[in-house]
């Protein structure tokens, strides 16, 4: 267990595509508002991906949800950090709940970057990780470098979660935007976790 503070300062788009060259049985991603989910569609975009436009701290309940719906794949969210402190009861629901088949990456770089790099309590006081065992996610620490970050996703692909991941990334903009088009995003996503023909 460590914090914020110790953590390895890493890239957003290199986690990202870390995580996405892992994924070989069509597990589920949830990427949030703002830079994780442009990221997300950066890496490839597969129809397993759902990219959340316009509001901000869904992709923990959105992805909470698959995960119940569908409890024999894994699901992964992604979340920046304002989006996670804008929505910090869904951690605690998470701990309640206990999916075993989720796993939440929060991609902290201390702002609201998209909006202008506001920064965001994590640049403070506010450890994330900390805040997500408090809520009773025992299974919540930081990445301390990229190789530690790959030991957790490997952990988290065939371990019971709920599982939490935090990393500390830095201001880099993002590999490539999301179309906006919320319907197709939806169509392609259902179609991927096979509900829709
Ligand atoms: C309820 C709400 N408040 C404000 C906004 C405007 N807004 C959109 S994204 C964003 C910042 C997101 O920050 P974070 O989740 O940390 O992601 P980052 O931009 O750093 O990648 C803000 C303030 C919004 N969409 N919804």
């Amino acid at each position: 267990m460590s914090g914020r503070a110790e953590a390895k300062m890493m890239k957003r788009f290199d986690l990202t595509k870390r995580l996405v060259a892992k994924l070989k049985r069509e597990e589920a991603v949830v990427g949030g508002i703002g830079n994780t989910h442009f990221d997300l569609w950066a890496s490839g975009q597969r129809p397993q991906n759902f990219y959340m436009l316009g509001s901000m701290g869904l992709a923990c309940p959105i992805a909470l949800g698959v995960a119940m719906a569908q409890p024999q794949r894994k699901v992964f969210a992604i979340e920046g950090d304002g989006s996670m402190l804008m929505q910090l009861g869904s951690l605690g629901t998470i701990a309640a709940l206990a999916p075993k088949n989720l796993a939440i990456v929060i991609m902290d770089n201390a702002s609201y970057q998209i909006t202008g790099g506001q920064p965001t309590l994590t640049a403070k006081s506010t450890d994330i990780a900390a805040v997500a065992r408090g809520a009773g996610l025992a299974k919540s620490d930081w990445a301390a470098d990229e190789a530690d970050f790959e030991r957790r996703i490997d952990r988290a692909l065939p371990e019971d979660g709920p599982w939490l991941i935090a990393a500390k990334i830095d201001n880099a903009p993002p590999a490539a935007e999301t179309e906006r088009d919320p319907m197709r995003i939806r169509e392609n996503f259902m179609r991927g976790l096979g509900v829709r023909r």
